[in-house]
């Protein structure tokens, strides 16, 4: 059997990671492809996808806000810490079910994930070289062009902390005009357009024109996950890391 492939949705809070996760697996289900769905938001009321592993049958944010006497920003924190003891659980579950694909759905905030130590844990001990992030771009802030940059940016940091190749979507794509859809859309791929947006100052557009160069700009796909929309373009960008014959460090920056 081939090594199953990890696929880490992230985005800021809101942005449609759970809803994607769900979407994503429904989609590779009706492909025949065998996956996992893992829930590591303690902090999630619902969940809309059956979890094989699910963080909260562990620890809630609400427990371990009783349990260390912390508020809610200290529970994130110490959530997060704690994500790594599931790691024996996931790989069971993994053993046991033998997935081509593991879907995990991370916590609401991204910051949560991706600035702590336990994401780079998680993906050492999981397997980083078979490891590849949706990252989610929530439509209400993409619809600026500051708003689009700054996620942007936060994109990166992504790729930056994690170090795994990145597929970039724009997630509930279906509830935006389609000029919108398109305006944001090449937005990611071309650069003048956006600049056409902004009246930036020489240096920021040099700033931007060095970014770009360096490969920070990933063209954005749409997805809904209400619609079921893109569902095949994320699985394309997944096949074209691991089958494309693409050099990996080539494809992080
Ligand atoms: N219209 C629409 N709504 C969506 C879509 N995906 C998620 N949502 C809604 O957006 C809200 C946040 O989604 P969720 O997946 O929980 O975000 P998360 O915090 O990133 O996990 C929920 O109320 C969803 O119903 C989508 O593709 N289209
Ligand atoms: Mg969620």
């Amino acid at each position: 059997m081939m090594e199953p492939i990890f696929v880490y949705f992230i985005g800021i809070a809101g942005s449609g990671k759970s809803y994607l996760t769900k979407a994503f697996a429904e989609w590779l289900d009706s492909m025949k492809a065998h996956c996992m769905r893992i829930n590591l938001d303690p902090g999630a009321d619902y969940v809309p996808y059956p979890a094989d592993v699910d963080v909260r049958e562990w620890f809630t944010l609400e427990s371990i806000m009783q349990k260390y006497n912390v508020g809610p920003n200290g529970a994130q924190i110490i959530a997060s810490d704690l994500l790594v003891t599931l790691i024996d659980e996931i790989k069971y579950e993994i053993d046991l079910s033998q997935p081509d694909f593991i879907l995990i759905d991370t916590p609401g905030q991204m910051e949560i994930f991706t600035l702590r130590e336990s994401s780079k844990l998680i993906l050492e001990a999981l397997g980083r070289d078979r490891s590849a992030m949706v990252f989610l771009f929530d439509p209400v802030v993409s619809k600026t062009p500051f708003g689009f940059l700054s996620q942007l940016f936060m994109a990166n940091s992504a790729v930056f902390r994690l170090e795994i190749p990145q597929i970039n979507v724009l997630s509930k794509a279906d509830t935006l005009r389609s000029e919108e859809v398109e305006k944001i859309i090449r937005w990611s791929s071309d650069l003048d357009y956006l600049l056409s947006f902004i009246e930036a100052k020489t240096l920021s557009v040099e700033l931007l024109r060095t970014l770009k160069d360096s490969g920070l700009f990933r063209p954005l796909v749409a997805v809904s996950a209400v619609k079921g929309s893109g569902m095949e373009d994320i699985y394309d960008g997944i096949q074209e890391f691991f089958y494309g014959g693409e050099d990996i460090e080539r494809i992080l920056f």
